[in-house]
Protein backbone atom coordinates (compact mmCIF):
# COMPACT_ATOMS: atom_id res chain seq x y z
CA UNK A 1 0.00 0.00 0.00
CA UNK A 2 1.33 3.59 -0.86
CA UNK A 3 2.16 5.64 1.65
CA UNK A 4 -0.45 8.52 0.01
CA UNK A 5 -3.27 6.05 0.53
CA UNK A 6 -2.56 5.07 4.41
CA UNK A 7 -2.33 8.82 5.07
CA UNK A 8 -5.96 9.56 3.18
CA UNK A 9 -7.28 6.38 5.59
CA UNK A 10 -6.03 7.62 8.68
CA UNK A 11 -7.20 11.18 8.05
CA UNK A 12 -11.02 9.69 6.97
CA UNK A 13 -10.73 7.57 10.03
CA UNK A 14 -9.66 10.46 12.17
CA UNK A 15 -12.59 12.83 10.80
CA UNK A 16 -15.23 9.81 11.30
CA UNK A 17 -14.14 10.17 15.19
CA UNK A 18 -13.00 13.99 15.81
CA UNK A 19 -16.59 16.48 15.49
CA UNK A 20 -16.69 18.80 12.80
CA UNK A 21 -16.30 22.77 13.69
CA UNK A 22 -20.51 22.59 12.91
CA UNK A 23 -20.56 20.11 15.22
CA UNK A 24 -18.72 21.55 17.86
CA UNK A 25 -20.87 24.71 17.33
CA UNK A 26 -24.17 22.99 18.24
CA UNK A 27 -22.45 21.66 21.16
CA UNK A 28 -21.14 24.57 22.30
CA UNK A 29 -25.02 26.29 21.97
CA UNK A 30 -26.52 23.75 24.15
CA UNK A 31 -24.06 24.13 26.71
CA UNK A 32 -24.76 28.08 27.23
CA UNK A 33 -28.47 27.58 27.04
CA UNK A 34 -27.88 24.73 29.72
CA UNK A 35 -25.86 27.58 31.80
CA UNK A 36 -28.08 30.15 31.30
CA UNK A 37 -31.39 27.64 32.17
CA UNK A 38 -29.04 27.10 35.42
CA UNK A 39 -28.67 30.36 36.43
CA UNK A 40 -32.09 31.48 35.54
CA UNK A 41 -33.85 28.84 37.95
CA UNK A 42 -30.96 29.49 40.60
CA UNK A 43 -32.09 33.37 40.51
CA UNK A 44 -35.94 32.67 40.42
CA UNK A 45 -35.30 30.15 43.63
CA UNK A 46 -33.00 33.07 45.52
CA UNK A 47 -36.08 34.46 46.30
CA UNK A 48 -38.08 33.18 49.67
CA UNK A 49 -40.45 30.44 48.47
CA UNK A 50 -44.11 31.03 50.02
CA UNK A 51 -45.45 27.64 51.04
CA UNK A 52 -49.06 26.86 52.27
CA UNK A 53 -47.50 24.41 54.32
CA UNK A 54 -44.35 25.67 55.96
CA UNK A 55 -43.89 29.30 56.87
CA UNK A 56 -40.97 30.89 55.62
CA UNK A 57 -39.13 32.18 58.96
CA UNK A 58 -36.75 34.63 60.14
CA UNK A 59 -35.18 35.36 63.39
CA UNK A 60 -32.00 37.10 61.98
CA UNK A 61 -29.59 35.72 64.47
CA UNK A 62 -27.75 34.33 61.64
CA UNK A 63 -25.90 37.76 61.03
CA UNK A 64 -24.11 37.75 64.03
CA UNK A 65 -22.88 40.72 66.15
CA UNK A 66 -21.16 43.22 64.03
CA UNK A 67 -22.42 46.59 63.44
CA UNK A 68 -21.99 46.06 59.52
CA UNK A 69 -24.16 42.84 59.64
CA UNK A 70 -25.22 41.66 56.28
CA UNK A 71 -28.85 40.65 56.36
CA UNK A 72 -30.25 37.40 55.45
CA UNK A 73 -30.44 37.02 51.84
CA UNK A 74 -33.41 38.65 50.30
CA UNK A 75 -33.97 40.99 53.14
CA UNK A 76 -32.79 44.55 52.73
CA UNK A 77 -33.07 47.99 54.71
CA UNK A 78 -33.08 52.09 54.49
CA UNK A 79 -33.48 55.30 56.02
CA UNK A 80 -35.78 57.59 53.85
CA UNK A 81 -35.07 61.53 55.01
CA UNK A 82 -38.88 61.79 55.46
CA UNK A 83 -41.47 60.56 57.99
CA UNK A 84 -43.70 57.43 57.23
CA UNK A 85 -42.23 56.81 53.64
CA UNK A 86 -41.22 53.39 52.05
CA UNK A 87 -38.58 53.74 49.08
CA UNK A 88 -37.33 50.70 46.96
CA UNK A 89 -36.70 46.90 47.66
CA UNK A 90 -34.16 48.07 44.78
CA UNK A 91 -32.35 50.56 45.83
CA UNK A 92 -32.24 49.02 49.29
CA UNK A 93 -28.99 48.14 51.51
CA UNK A 94 -27.95 44.69 52.29
CA UNK A 95 -26.28 44.97 55.77
CA UNK A 96 -26.99 47.10 58.83
CA UNK A 97 -24.65 50.04 60.27
CA UNK A 98 -25.20 49.80 63.94
CA UNK A 99 -25.07 47.78 66.81
CA UNK A 100 -27.48 48.12 70.01
CA UNK A 101 -28.24 46.20 72.82
CA UNK A 102 -28.77 46.66 76.66
CA UNK A 103 -28.89 50.36 78.23
CA UNK A 104 -28.98 51.63 74.91
CA UNK A 105 -27.40 55.34 75.03
CA UNK A 106 -29.62 58.39 75.29
CA UNK A 107 -27.40 59.95 72.85
CA UNK A 108 -27.61 57.17 70.33
CA UNK A 109 -26.79 57.29 66.95
CA UNK A 110 -29.51 57.77 64.50
CA UNK A 111 -29.65 54.38 61.71
CA UNK A 112 -30.05 50.97 60.90
CA UNK A 113 -29.34 48.67 63.94
CA UNK A 114 -28.18 44.96 64.70
CA UNK A 115 -29.84 45.01 67.72
CA UNK A 116 -29.05 41.76 70.66
CA UNK A 117 -31.10 40.80 73.16
CA UNK A 118 -28.76 41.34 75.67
CA UNK A 119 -25.15 42.37 75.27
CA UNK A 120 -24.54 43.93 71.98
CA UNK A 121 -21.62 42.61 71.72
CA UNK A 122 -22.33 38.94 72.54
CA UNK A 123 -25.91 38.60 72.65
CA UNK A 124 -27.24 35.88 69.87
CA UNK A 125 -30.77 36.59 69.90
CA UNK A 126 -30.69 39.71 67.29
CA UNK A 127 -33.49 41.70 65.49
CA UNK A 128 -33.32 44.29 62.63
CA UNK A 129 -34.51 47.83 63.74
CA UNK A 130 -34.53 51.64 63.41
CA UNK A 131 -33.54 54.83 65.53
CA UNK A 132 -34.36 58.04 64.45
CA UNK A 133 -32.92 61.75 65.38
CA UNK A 134 -34.03 65.22 64.86
CA UNK A 135 -32.33 65.26 61.35
CA UNK A 136 -32.30 62.18 59.90
CA UNK A 137 -33.57 58.45 59.53
CA UNK A 138 -37.21 60.04 59.56
CA UNK A 139 -37.88 56.30 58.57
CA UNK A 140 -36.30 53.17 59.16
CA UNK A 141 -37.78 50.19 56.67
CA UNK A 142 -36.74 46.04 56.54
CA UNK A 143 -37.89 44.44 53.78
CA UNK A 144 -38.08 41.09 52.37
CA UNK A 145 -38.60 39.24 48.88
CA UNK A 146 -41.00 36.44 48.56
CA UNK A 147 -41.94 34.08 45.55
CA UNK A 148 -45.09 32.45 45.03
CA UNK A 149 -44.03 28.69 43.48
CA UNK A 150 -46.44 26.65 44.70
CA UNK A 151 -47.98 26.00 41.41
CA UNK A 152 -51.45 28.09 42.66
CA UNK A 153 -52.61 31.25 43.25
CA UNK A 154 -52.45 32.22 46.79
CA UNK A 155 -55.57 34.17 48.60
CA UNK A 156 -53.44 35.70 51.78
CA UNK A 157 -51.14 35.11 54.03
CA UNK A 158 -50.96 34.06 57.77
CA UNK A 159 -48.62 37.03 58.97
CA UNK A 160 -46.39 36.85 62.27
CA UNK A 161 -43.43 39.25 64.17
CA UNK A 162 -42.56 40.75 67.13
CA UNK A 163 -41.88 44.21 67.42
CA UNK A 164 -39.66 44.74 70.07
CA UNK A 165 -38.48 48.10 71.90
CA UNK A 166 -34.73 48.73 72.15
CA UNK A 167 -35.30 52.28 73.65
CA UNK A 168 -37.91 55.09 75.09
CA UNK A 169 -38.22 58.02 73.54
CA UNK A 170 -40.29 60.84 75.03
CA UNK A 171 -41.63 62.33 71.42
CA UNK A 172 -44.82 63.30 72.14
CA UNK A 173 -46.53 61.53 69.02
CA UNK A 174 -44.79 58.06 70.07
CA UNK A 175 -43.71 56.12 67.43
CA UNK A 176 -45.16 52.56 65.68
CA UNK A 177 -44.10 50.07 62.94
CA UNK A 178 -46.50 50.09 60.15
CA UNK A 179 -46.44 46.88 57.53
CA UNK A 180 -46.62 47.43 53.41
CA UNK A 181 -47.17 45.38 50.69
CA UNK A 182 -46.25 45.30 47.15
CA UNK A 183 -45.92 43.47 44.13
CA UNK A 184 -42.84 45.47 42.24
CA UNK A 185 -40.98 46.34 45.44
CA UNK A 186 -41.77 49.81 44.76
CA UNK A 187 -45.54 50.92 44.96
CA UNK A 188 -46.42 49.97 48.43
CA UNK A 189 -49.96 49.31 50.10
CA UNK A 190 -50.38 49.22 53.75
CA UNK A 191 -51.50 46.08 55.08
CA UNK A 192 -53.81 47.69 57.41
CA UNK A 193 -54.61 48.13 61.08
CA UNK A 194 -53.92 44.46 61.93
CA UNK A 195 -50.28 45.45 60.76
CA UNK A 196 -49.79 48.84 62.96
CA UNK A 197 -48.04 48.40 66.18
CA UNK A 198 -47.89 52.02 67.96
CA UNK A 199 -46.10 53.16 71.12
CA UNK A 200 -47.22 55.98 73.41
CA UNK A 201 -44.46 58.55 74.35
CA UNK A 202 -42.28 57.49 76.72
CA UNK A 203 -40.98 59.88 80.25
CA UNK A 204 -37.16 59.77 78.85
CA UNK A 205 -35.29 58.51 75.92
CA UNK A 206 -33.44 55.47 78.22
CA UNK A 207 -32.58 52.48 77.11
CA UNK A 208 -33.35 49.04 78.97
CA UNK A 209 -31.08 47.21 81.34
CA UNK A 210 -32.47 43.76 79.61
CA UNK A 211 -33.28 44.98 76.09
CA UNK A 212 -35.71 44.60 74.81
CA UNK A 213 -37.61 46.20 77.17
CA UNK A 214 -41.14 45.86 75.62
CA UNK A 215 -42.18 42.83 73.22
CA UNK A 216 -45.28 43.22 70.85
CA UNK A 217 -46.21 39.95 68.68
CA UNK A 218 -48.17 40.54 65.66
CA UNK A 219 -50.10 38.25 64.04
CA UNK A 220 -53.18 38.04 61.60
CA UNK A 221 -54.07 37.13 58.22
CA UNK A 222 -53.56 39.68 55.55
CA UNK A 223 -55.96 39.42 52.39
CA UNK A 224 -54.33 39.33 49.40
CA UNK A 225 -54.45 37.43 45.84
CA UNK A 226 -50.92 36.72 45.05
CA UNK A 227 -50.73 34.83 41.56
CA UNK A 228 -48.50 31.57 40.75
CA UNK A 229 -45.32 32.36 40.04
CA UNK A 230 -45.46 36.52 41.17
CA UNK A 231 -43.19 37.94 43.92
CA UNK A 232 -44.46 39.66 46.86
CA UNK A 233 -42.45 41.98 48.55
CA UNK A 234 -43.36 43.10 52.12
CA UNK A 235 -42.15 46.12 54.00
CA UNK A 236 -42.06 47.16 57.80
CA UNK A 237 -41.85 50.60 57.95
CA UNK A 238 -40.65 52.67 61.12
CA UNK A 239 -41.44 56.11 61.81
CA UNK A 240 -42.97 58.66 64.38
CA UNK A 241 -46.87 58.46 64.07
CA UNK A 242 -47.73 61.73 63.49
CA UNK A 243 -46.45 65.04 62.61
CA UNK A 244 -42.88 65.69 61.34
CA UNK A 245 -40.96 66.06 64.81
CA UNK A 246 -38.34 62.92 64.94
CA UNK A 247 -36.33 64.00 68.23
CA UNK A 248 -36.62 61.84 71.00
CA UNK A 249 -37.15 58.98 69.37
CA UNK A 250 -38.03 55.33 70.33
CA UNK A 251 -35.52 52.32 69.11
CA UNK A 252 -37.71 49.71 67.83
CA UNK A 253 -36.64 46.67 65.49
CA UNK A 254 -38.22 43.46 64.04
CA UNK A 255 -37.96 39.94 64.75
CA UNK A 256 -39.29 36.21 64.64
CA UNK A 257 -41.08 36.62 60.83
CA UNK A 258 -43.53 33.81 59.69
CA UNK A 259 -45.03 34.13 56.19
CA UNK A 260 -47.59 31.14 55.35
CA UNK A 261 -49.88 31.26 52.41
CA UNK A 262 -53.10 30.14 52.26
CA UNK A 263 -55.72 29.69 50.25
CA UNK A 264 -53.81 27.86 47.68
CA UNK A 265 -54.31 24.75 45.15
CA UNK A 266 -57.14 26.75 43.30
CA UNK A 267 -57.51 26.84 39.60
CA UNK A 268 -57.83 28.99 37.29
CA UNK A 269 -60.42 31.77 37.59
CA UNK A 270 -63.01 31.60 35.90
CA UNK A 271 -65.47 34.56 35.39
CA UNK A 272 -69.23 33.40 34.85
CA UNK A 273 -71.07 35.53 32.53
CA UNK A 274 -74.89 35.38 32.83
CA UNK A 275 -76.82 34.48 29.30
CA UNK A 276 -78.26 37.44 27.68
CA UNK A 277 -82.08 37.72 27.62
CA1 LIG B 1 -35.80 38.75 69.74
CA1 LIG C 1 -33.90 37.15 66.72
Amino acid sequence: MKSGSIRLRLRQTLNAFLPSAARLRNWLVVILLVVAAITTIFIASADISLSTSTASTQNFDSIGTAATATLPTDFRVDKPATVRTVGTYAAALTATSLAGGNSLSTTAQNGIYNFGAGVATSATDRAIGFLSSGTATSSGNLYAKYVNNTGSQLSGLNVAYKVEKYRGGSNAAGFRVQLFYSFDGSTWTTAGSSFLTSFTADANNNGFITAPGTTVNVSSPLTVNIPNASNFYLAWNYSVSSGTTTTNAQALAIDDISILGTGGGGGPTVTLVPPSL
